[in-house]
């Protein structure tokens, strides 16, 4: 079976976008793939974070992951501070980075733009997420169109690893969905919904009340036409909206242009926020029967030990490789 590694930062209130683009995926792929689906919560810290609010959506995104179908039973669910081996494998992964290269990833860019201090981890993020990939021979990592960059990087220093010093490290390949691999801000259509985005307008939170969600598409920023039709580049607000309603109906896009053909924004939006609180109420039911069990600690505790137990072998590997510390005796 191959392999399957992926992370979301806990960084916020997990988003539609994180939804469509991420874990909507991992849950098709885990019936064919050994899965390993992290919390990076290492990478979140390369901005500042609240320690409270962290602790919390470290804990609220576990509990989405499992709540949004993610079966623990068949995928590994694990947090990355509690694998030491990330930040260790992370730090001979800088040391092959270069810094020019790491300058040009646009996320670095956006992310250091405006800052007044920018933290050297923000530059260095890559070679963690390299790293995260890395140590468990991943084969496929599925992700949004927004890490495509960081996944070329990826393979770049595996490449380099693997000639510079021994061939140890699997090199992955992306996978980006076909439909819903980038949704839009929802008061910015030409920027992407992020879970870190300070106007909470802009995003659709998986855990967002019926009221606040059906409010905030109600105000969603379209255009003046008054013309549900699908066409990215001249219309991207009611666009998005279109293919946010028909990933989760499952109605397709031109379906849904019929239906609403000669009828206003209006209607489209009010039906549309309908069909979006149907869609999430079964997983904030089972996200707020989970999120403070006992049963959620065991789930993270066992995913640790066996990422823990994949990680430390390549950990070994890497380190015999470099040179580092003393060559390994037989007990
Ligand atoms: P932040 O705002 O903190 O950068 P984010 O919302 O961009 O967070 P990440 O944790 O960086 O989310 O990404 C988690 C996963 O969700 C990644 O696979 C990413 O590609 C995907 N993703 C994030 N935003 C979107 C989006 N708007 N559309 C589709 N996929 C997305
Ligand atoms: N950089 C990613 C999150 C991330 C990740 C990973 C994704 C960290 N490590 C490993 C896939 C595989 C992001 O910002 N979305």
């Amino acid at each position: 079976m191959k392999t399957i590694f992926s992370g979301i930062q806990p960084s916020g209130s997990v988003t539609l976008g994180n939804y469509i683009g991420a874990i909507k995926q991992f849950v098709e792929l885990q019936d064919d793939y050994n899965c390993y689906f992290c919390i990076v919560d290492q990478h979140a810290i390369t901005v500042p974070q609240d320690r409270l609010q962290l602790r919390q959506n470290i804990r609220n995104l576990a509990a989405l992951y499992i709540a949004a179908g993610i079966d623990p039973e068949k995928s590994t669910i694990f947090i990355q501070s509690e694998v030491p081996a990330h930040s260790q494998a992370a730090w001979m992964m800088q040391c092959i980075s270069y810094i020019g290269e790491l300058e040009r990833m646009t996320q670095f860019k956006d992310k250091a733009a405006g800052r007044e201090a920018v933290s050297a981890s923000l530059l260095t993020y890559p070679p963690l997420m390299a790293a995260d990939i890395l140590l468990y021979g991943t084969d496929i990592v599925p992700v949004g169109e927004d890490q495509k960059q960081h996944l070329e990087l990826t393979r770049d220093l595996a490449q380099r690893f693997n000639k510079k010093y021994n061939d140890i490290f699997t090199i992955p390949e992306v996978r980006i969905p076909r439909v819903g691999a980038r949704i839009m801000s929802l008061q910015d259509p030409t920027r992407k919904m992020s879970k870190s985005d300070p106007n909470p307008k802009g995003l659709i939170a998986l855990l967002d009340e019926p009221k606040v969600l059906t409010k905030k598409i109600k105000s969603a920023v379209t255009d003046s036409e008054g013309i549900v039709k699908f066409d990215p580049a001249n219309k991207p607000g009611i666009s998005n909206l279109l293919s946010i309603y028909s990933i989760l109906t499952g109605i397709s896009i031109g379906d849904l242009e019929k239906k609403y053909e000669g009828r206003g924004y209006g209607d489209f939006k009010g039906e549309m926020a309908e069909a979006v609180v149907a869609a999430l109420q079964p997983l904030q039911e089972r996200f707020y029967a989970l999120v403070d069990s006992q049963e959620l600690d065991d789930i993270l505790d066992a995913g640790a030990a066996k990422a823990n137990a994949v990680a430390n072998k390549m950990v070994r590997k890497m380190e015999n490789a470099m040179g580092l510390g003393r060559k390994q005796r037989k007990a």
